[in-house]
């Protein structure tokens, strides 16, 4: 069965993108769910709880939430994300 992978965060965020190419990459099936940052969302209590930094992006597998520098931005956890798929 396919894993499905909730992507937190706008798009258009570049941090949000690195992500997405990953994902797209390996053909995980994922599912968008918008964070509006013009409204601060971001610093919800809901979105803290997924990014304790208050920050996108976040992105969930499962009751796993993945976020922050080590999740998105490190060259090696994104490959190992992609190994793992
Ligand atoms: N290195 C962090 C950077 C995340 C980051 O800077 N996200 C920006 C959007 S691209 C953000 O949420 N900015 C709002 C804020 O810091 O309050 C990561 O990859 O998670």
């Amino acid at each position: 069965m396919a894993m499905k992978v909730y992507e937190y965060g706008p798009a258009m965020s570049t941090n949000v993108a690195r992500v997405l190419v990953c994902l797209e990459e390996v053909g995980a099936e994922y599912d968008v769910v918008p964070v509006d940052m013009t409204t601060s969302e971001h610093k919800s209590p809901a979105h803290v709880a997924r990014n304790h930094f208050g920050q996108v992006p976040a992105f969930q597998d499962g009751d796993l939430i993945h976020y922050g520098e080590i999740a998105t931005n490190n060259a090696r956890s994104l490959l190992g994300l992609i190994q793992y798929y």
